[in-house]
């Protein structure tokens, strides 16, 4: 499969690694867009949280904490923002799952967080459409 992020997994394209699990790999985003940007990734593929198997999961669960309390415990960084898009209608733009994440301080003026427009509907509706 032609999958980058699977290259990236096997070293047959190069990473600055920051933690590797027998599941994980946590590596820099190449994006230039914030100080610090990770991804992590499972090393065995899958598309994103919808198909990623409990194993997969779970281990890069715990990497994602391991390597944020490092940044916090370690690095000089306050706080992250853990971020993934799953599926192109959220905005996936590479199909291998992956969590970013960002590092951040207080005041270093990062914007993280999505400026939602205002929800459409009435918020009953969507929880009687959505409550499992
Ligand atoms: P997303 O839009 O959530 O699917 O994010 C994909 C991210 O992957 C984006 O921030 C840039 C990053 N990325 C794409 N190609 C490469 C690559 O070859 N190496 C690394 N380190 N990151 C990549």
């Amino acid at each position: 499969m032609d999958c980058i992020f699977c290259k990236i997994v096997s070293g047959e394209v190069p990473s600055r690694k920051v933690y590797e699990t027998a599941h994980t790999l946590v590596f820099m985003d190449v994006a230039g867009d914030v100080d610090g940007h990770l991804l992590a990734v499972p090393k065995k593929h899958c598309k994103n949280i919808l198909d990623c198997d409990e194993t997969s999961l779970r281990d890069l669960m715990l990497a994602v904490k391991e390597v944020s309390n490092h940044l916090v415990g370690h690095c000089g960084y306050d706080g992250v923002n853990l971020l993934n898009a799953s599926g192109e209608s959220a905005g996936q733009s590479v199909p291998h799952f992956h969590i970013h994440i960002i590092p951040r301080k207080t005041g270093d003026g990062v914007n993280a967080w999505p400026n939602f427009a205002g929800a459409k509907l009435p918020i009953d509706e969507v929880w009687k459409k959505i409550r499992i």
